[in-house]
């Protein structure tokens, strides 16, 4: 305790002296070689506000390369459009720090009319439920014009991000890396020579106009759900500079260093928000997958990986090759593929000695593949025997009750998209499913279950309701209603604190053949199983499958994540111990369609389990007197 003190008074001492801030994250004192038995107590402002990228602070970016390093120049890809950031930047400020760290964030919310809220992907908030930022589960929404200060223990190891968890704000930039590190002692695979805090490649998906406007045009008209670029650390070539004197020329992109003979641990996070699940590929290189999500993996050599968005992965890249620039391509898959917008992007592998410059070229989506190994592949399971999936994978974390034998609760889950009068898209007789002869104003509901999710007015963890009866589930509500007619409620399953639950996960396929990546807070799962069965499948196929001994589990070493894609026509099995208390959402992080309903909560405990909110903690919920 004494030494925890000690360590407290000089941070803040270190800070005044040399006056670090959360603009200044590669000097923040909490970015620090960690030690065991030493925590400190980190402080980050973020200030959320509407911005612009390639904005006046941007000067004469492109032309002039050093303009786009300027204070508050978001240069993105060339293309300016209206940004919904932190501190005005993008990504927003990163978190380094140590296991243990107490981590305060001061989260001022600046936009005009809209509520917030920020969620630490791969935190599992154990005793601090109400600060896993989840707007009408975990806390109100941060209303304009106030701060809210979020006050937790980073306790899980590894590569995660922030990100905001209200509407699309995640989408318009509200996104950064939280890095947690751990002593060097307590890697299993420290065998690398750097992890340094530049090596963090944070991937997504990008829009040139507002997300809200490609919302509303989706859901509301003909317009598509189809990102036209990827952007690598917030910056990335798509429009081409330049006029006729000279050779027209793109964004710089982003340029990771690396000096050869040495070996670098990269953390990359997939922050996507449509369905463009992004394959990786270093030219020249393979390299070695250690971890996901936060937990240890048994080393793999690959050539090429898949992420889907929420996922995060850590690979060692060893500079073994000539001195030299290299890509690294990323390329978008489904929604982003040859079909449609073949979104790809391209960073610089920069070898100490070689010339300051990109490599020659522009890799086409089709060169941004490369055969060899690939890990985590589009709609593939146990069953692809060229590829490997999740469950293949071993952990290195020791063996736990979730994957005893027989779990104390099943669930299945299944969904699809669903063309239904859902009364917000569809309207009948006005405008409903049917009688959209254009099948682009055809709008199919991704449902859980059937059931579209609604959120509580008050959140749940709040107001902790005494009965279960204004809970939906496929146990109570008329399934054979739901199936034809569109159904919202609030979704909840409930389970006993400290139970092991199954999740058997089930894509069916029927209506595209779309993926979906599934997140669970305030907990890692075991990924014990993961086919594609066929084009389609039901909950019925897989019941049988798995009563005919078919259904495959890894009970001795699945890996441990908390967000896994489900093949489509297929399915994934989880398993967790159900120790956290709480009111935790389970989604798809595909941003539109957890937007549309494409969640549920888990109630784990009784409502006295759970840790009471903090005095003061901000209520909301409506204002309609009986008389
Ligand atoms: C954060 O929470 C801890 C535990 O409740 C409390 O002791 C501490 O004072 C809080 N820190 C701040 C800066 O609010
Ligand atoms: C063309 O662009 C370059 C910068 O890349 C600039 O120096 C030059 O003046 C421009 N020429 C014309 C004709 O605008
Ligand atoms: C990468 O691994 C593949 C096998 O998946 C192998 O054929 C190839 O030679 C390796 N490439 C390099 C550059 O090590
Ligand atoms: C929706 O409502 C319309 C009008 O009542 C009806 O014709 C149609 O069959 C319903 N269902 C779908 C899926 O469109
Ligand atoms: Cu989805």
């Amino acid at each position: 305790m004494k030494r925890f003190n000690q360590v407290l008074c000089c941070v803040a001492a270190i800070a005044l002296l040399s006056g670090a801030t959360a603009e200044d994250e590669e000097n923040h004192p909490c970015n620090r070689e960690c030690i065991e038995g030493e925590t400190m107590t980190c402080h980050y402002d973020f200030e959320i506000g509407w911005y612009q990228s390639m904005s006046k602070a941007c000067y004469d970016c492109p032309f002039n390369a050093d303009d786009c390093n300027r204070k508050d120049c978001i240069p993105a890809d060339g293309i300016s459009r209206p940004l919904n950031v932190v501190n005005r930047k993008m990504p927003g400020p990163a978190i380094t720090v140590c296991q243990g760290d107490r981590v305060i964030v001061d989260v001022d919310n600046e936009l005009m009319t809209e509520g917030s809220s920020v969620h630490w992907h791969g935190m599992h908030q154990v005793g601090t439920p109400y600060m896993d930022g989840t707007p009408w589960v975990t806390q109100c929404p941060i209303s304009p014009l106030s701060t809210f200060r979020y006050n937790f223990t980073a306790s899980n190891p590894g590569t995660h991000f922030w990100h905001s968890h209200s509407g699309l704000q995640r989408t318009d930039g509200m996104a950064g890396a939280f890095i947690v590190r751990k002593t060097r002692s307590r890697e299993p695979n420290g065998f690398y020579d750097y992890d340094k805090s530049e090596h963090v490649m944070l991937v997504t998906d990008w829009l040139h106009e507002t997300t809200v406007a490609k919302y509303t045009d989706h859901h509301h008209s003909t317009g598509d759900n189809k990102p036209p670029a990827l952007l690598v650390n917030g910056v990335g070539r798509f429009k081409l500079f330049g006029n006729d004197t000279d050779e027209p020329f793109y964004m710089k992109t982003a340029q990771f260093d690396v000096e050869k003979g040495y070996s670098y641990r990269f953390r990359l996070i997939n922050a996507e928000f449509m369905n463009c699940p992004i394959e990786m590929t270093i030219d020249g290189h393979n390299f070695t997958l250690i971890a996901s999500d936060g937990h240890d993996l048994e080393p793999i050599i690959a050539t090429s990986l898949v992420s889907y968005a929420g996922e995060r992965f850590d690979f060692v890249i060893t500079a073994d090759k000539e001195v030299d620039n290299y890509w690294i391509k990323f390329r978008g898959l489904m929604d982003c593929d040859d079909r449609f917008t073949k979104a790809k992007q391209v960073v610089v592998l920069h070898y100490e000695g070689a010339p300051d410059e990109e490599p020659a070229g522009n890799p086409t989506w089709e060169e941004s593949h490369r055969d060899g190994l690939q890990l985590n592949a589009l709609n593939k399971g146990e069953e692809d025997m060229a590829t490997i999936s999740i469950p293949e994978m071993h952990s290195l974390h020791a063996w736990d009750e979730s994957m005893k034998e027989v779990p104390d609760h099943q669930f299945y889950i299944t969904y699809d998209f669903y063309g239904k009068n859902n009364s917000e898209y569809h309207k009948a007789p006005y405008y409903g499913f049917n009688q959209m002869t254009d099948t682009d104003n055809k709008m199919f509901t991704p449902q859980l279950n059937h059931i579209s999710m609604q959120n509580p007015k008050t959140p749940l963890l709040i107001s902790k309701p005494l009965s279960s009866s204004g809970f939906c589930n496929a146990d109570t509500v008329d399934e054979e209603y739901c199936e034809k007619e569109f159904c919202k409620c609030p979704h909840v399953l409930s389970v006993k604190l400290g139970s092991v639950v199954e999740l058997v996960i089930i894509d069916e396929g029927n209506t595209y053949d779309a993926n979906h990546p599934f997140h669970l807070h305030g907990y890692a799962f075991r990924v014990v199983g993961m086919r594609r069965l066929g084009s389609s499948t039901s909950a019925e196929e897989v019941k049988a499958y798995d009563a005919a001994g078919l259904l495959k589990r890894n009970l001795i070493d699945a890996p441990l994540k908390d967000t896994v894609t489900i093949p489509d026509g297929g399915y994934t099995v989880v398993r967790f111990k159900a120790d956290n208390p709480g009111y935790w959402l389970f989604h798809c992080h595909i941003e539109f369609h957890v937007e549309v309903g494409m969640g549920l909560v888990f109630k784990v405990g009784e409502n006295w389990d759970m840790p009471p909110t903090p005095p003061g903690f901000p209520t909301c919920g409506d204002y309609k007197p009986e008389n």
